[in-house]
C-alpha cells in the first residue's frame, strides 16, 4: 500500500484479508504436501499480520504455512509481497514459484499461467541461527508472518518492474535535469511504446523492443525543470512522475534536495542542519511488525509534535507507506538493515555478507525515489573494530556509493574507542549509554568533547558526528522525587542533559534519542515487563515526562 495510486492502467488486486494458516513445528510441511493443500485444521487468519497473536503461537518462531485461492483473468500475473519475516517460499498451484530471504523488504514473482482458479501457498520460516540477519539474540521481538501487503497484478506482455528518477541540480539549486531509468520485463518478444511523464506533462517518449523473459533497462529524458521547489525539512515539496507503456504503468513522486557533508557539518540544500531525531521500531504490542498505516501516521504526528525533524528506522527497512508519509511531511530518514550486534566471526561468514548485501540492494532499490531518505546505515553495533568488520563494511559502503543515490553513509558504532571503519563513512554515528549501563551520568561531560579528539586520532578530524543512540529506561507511570533509575524523571533528565551537551558541541550535528516508543524485547531477563522501556512514549504511544522535556528542548535548538 502506498499513499497514492501507483497504477491507473495495471490491474492490481489486494490479496490481503483471509488466508488459511498452519504452524509446521517439525518442518515437514513439504513431505506432507502442504504446498498442494493445507490440512483441514488450518485456521483462518487475516493478513497482513504476525502469527504470534494467534492462540498458542506467541512464542512460536518456526515455520508456518499460508494458503489462499485466487481467480485470475489473464495469463500473466505478478504476485508481490511487501515483507515476509524470515525465509519465504512461494508455491503456485503446488509448484515452487520462488524463494526470498530477508524479513523487511518487498519482493515479487511473475508467472505465466492460464486464466482461472489458482492457489498460492507460502511457507514462512522465522527461525534464526548464526547465519540469519537478524541473529537469534536481539533487543526486539522475532515476530513471524506475512507482515506487509500481498498483491496480485494481472499483466499483458510487458510490465514496468521499476523506475528510478535520477536528477542533477544546478549549482544554484534553481533548476534540475531528471532522467527516468526504467526496467521492464516481458513475457514474450514485443515492441512497446514507453512514455515518461513528469509533473503531469509528457517529458519523453520512445519505443522499445523487449525479449521474452528478459529484463531491459532504458533511460528516458532528461527533462529540464526550472524554478525548482526544493524538498526540505518540514517542506515536503513533491513532483509527480511516472512511466507507462500502452498497457502498464508505474507512478511515483520525487523531491529535489541535495545532502552533503562539509567540514564537520551536514548541509541540506546548501544550508547547515541539526538533526533532532528519535530511533523508531516499526512495532506495536498488538500488531507486531504489521503496524497499520493509521498507527504509522499517528507516530509521525507524535514525533513531529516533539519538534523532531528526523527518524532513524532502527533497525530495519520500514513500510513504504511510512516512507511516503515522511516524504510528505519533510522528515529526514536514516535507513539500515537488521544487522545488529554481529561479531567478527559472524561478519566473516560469506553467507552473512551476501545476505546483508542483498538486503542493502533491496533497500536502496525500494527507497531510491524517497527524498526523505538522507542516510544509509551499514549496520548497528557490530565488530567494526576488527578487520573482518572492516571488510564487510567496505563491501556495503561501495554498494551504497554506487547505487544509493544522493545519501550520506554511516553506521552506528558502539566501539568508537577502537573503531577502524570511520574513514569509510560520511558521518560518524555513535551509540552510547553512559548513565544507564555502567558509568555515571556525569561521564557524558567528558565523553562528548573527547569525541572530536578521537576522530582526529583516527585520521578523520573533519567528519560530522551524530549521537545515534543514548537513553535510559523509564517504566511508564513510575515517578519519583529521587530521580532514581527506571523513573520518568531520571530518563527525562538524562535525555535532556545529553541532548543539550551535543547541541552545544561544535562538530556534533545531531542526536537520535533512544527511542521513540517502548518495544517488546527478546531480552526478557534484562528488560522489565519484557519490554525495552527506553521509549519517550510507552508501547501504546502514551507520553512519558521525557517526551515533553525533549519536545521543549528540541523546540529551542535551531
Ligand atoms: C543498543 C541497540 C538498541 C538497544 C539499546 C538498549 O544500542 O542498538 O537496539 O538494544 O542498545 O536499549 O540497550
Amino acid at each position: 500500500m502506498r499513499l497514492f495510486n501507483e497504477h491507473t492502467l495495471r490491474k492490481v488486486t489486494s490479496l490481503n484479508g483471509t488466508w488459511r494458516m498452519i504452524p509446521d513445528n517439525e518442518n515437514k510441511g513439504l513431505e506432507l504436501g502442504y504446498n498442494k493443500e493445507l490440512p483441514g485444521d488450518a485456521k483462518a487468519v487475516i493478513l497482513p499480520s504476525v502469527w504470534n497473536f494467534e492462540e498458542g503461537l506467541f512464542r512460536y518462531f518456526g515455520v508456518c504455512w499460508y494458503e489462499k485461492d485466487i481467480v485470475t483473468e489473464t495469463e500473466n500475473i505478478l504476485i508481490s509481497f511487501g515483507a515476509v519475516t524470515g525465509y519465504a517460499k512461494v508455491y503456485f498451484d503446488g509448484e515452487l514459484l520462488g524463494e526470498h530471504y530477508g524479513g523487511f523488504s518487498a519482493f515479487h514473482f511473475t508467472k505465466r499461467t492460464t486464466a482461472g482458479k489458482h492457489r498460492i501457498t507460502v511457507s514462512v520460516d522465522a527461525s534464526s541461527d548464526a547465519q540469519t540477519i537478524p541473529l537469534p539474540y536481539v533487543d526486539w521481538y522475532h515476530y513471524g508472518g506475512i507482515i506487509r501487503d500481498v498483491e496480485l497484478a494481472e499483466l499483458r506482455d510487458a510490465y514496468i518492474e521499476s523506475a528510478h528518477y535520477e536528477y542533477e541540480l544546478s549549482p544554484d539549486l534553481h533548476s534540475a535535469q531528471v532522467n527516468a531509468v526504467v526496467t521492464l520485463y516481458s513475457f514474450s518478444d514485443v515492441k512497446v511504446p514507453l512514455e515518461f511523464t513528469f509533473d503531469e506533462k509528457i517529458a519523453a517518449k520512445t519505443e522499445i523492443s523487449l525479449k521474452q523473459e528478459e529484463k531491459t533497462t532504458v533511460t528516458l529524458g532528461p527533462v529540464k525543470v526550472d524554478n525548482v521547489r526544493l524538498w526540505d525539512i518540514y517542506r515536503g515539496e513533491l513532483y509527480s512522475c511516472g512511466v507507462s507503456t500502452d498497457t502498464d504503468d508505474l507512478l511515483d513522486r520525487i523531491g529535489f534536495r541535495k545532502i552533503e557533508v562539509a567540514k564537520k557539518k551536514i548541509l541540506l540544500n546548501g544550508k547547515e542542519i541539526y538533526i533532532k531525531g528519535v530511533n523508531r521500531h516499526e512495532e506495536h504490542p498488538d500488531w507486531g511488525f504489521a503496524v497499520p498505516a493509521q498507527i504509522n501516521k499517528r507516530d509521525i504526528e507524535i514525533i513531529k509534535n516533539m519538534n523532531c525533524n528526523a527518524i532513524r528506522g532502527s533497525h530495519y527497512p520500514n513500510s513504504r507507506i511510512f516512507m511516503d508519509m515522511l516524504d510528505k511531511e519533510g522528515i529526514l530518514f536514516y535507513g539500515e538493515i537488521p544487522m545488529w550486534g554481529f561479531s567478527a566471526d559472524r561478519m566473516a561468514d560469506p553467507v552473512v555478507l551476501e545476505r546483508g548485501l542483498n538486503m542493502h540492494r533491496e533497500m536502496t532499490e525500494q527507497y531510491y525515489n524517497h527524498p526523505s531518505v538522507v542516510m544509509w546505515g551499514l549496520n548497528n553495533e557490530c565488530a567494526t573494530n576488527t578487520s573482518e568488520g572492516r571488510k564487510l563494511c567496505k563491501v556495503y559502503a561501495e554498494h551504497l556509493r554506487k547505487k544509493g543515490g544522493n545519501r550520506l553513509i554511516t553506521f552506528a558504532s558502539n566501539v568508537i574507542e577502537t573503531d577502524i571503519c570511520l574513514d569509510l563513512v560520511d558521518v560518524v554515528s555513535v551509540n552510547k549509554y553512559i548513565g544507564w549501563y555502567g558509568e555515571a551520568l556525569s561521564g557524558w561531560k567528558k565523553f562528548i568533547p573527547w569525541l572530536r579528539t578521537r576522530l582526529a586520532d583516527a585520521g578523520v578530524p573533519d567528519k560530522p558526528i551524530i549521537l545515534s543512540e543514548y537513553g535510559a529506561a523509564a517504566v511508564y507511570g513510575y515517578t519519583s522525587f529521587d530521580e532514581g533509575k527506571w523513573s520518568e524523571e531520571y530518563q527525562a533528565k538524562l535525555l535532556c542533559e545529553v541532548s543539550k551537551l551535543c547541541a552545544n558541541e561544535p562538530g556534533i550535528v545531531g542526536t537520535y534519542a533512544w527511542q521513540y516508543c517502548d518495544i517488546r524485547s527478546e531480552n526478557e531477563l534484562n528488560r522489565a515487563r519484557g519490554y525495552n522501556n527506553k521509549g519517550l512514549v510507552n508501547e501504546y504511544r502514551r507520553p512519558k515526562l521525557a517526551y515533553y522535556a525533549i519536545k521543549e528542548l528540541y523546540g529551542r535548538i535551531k
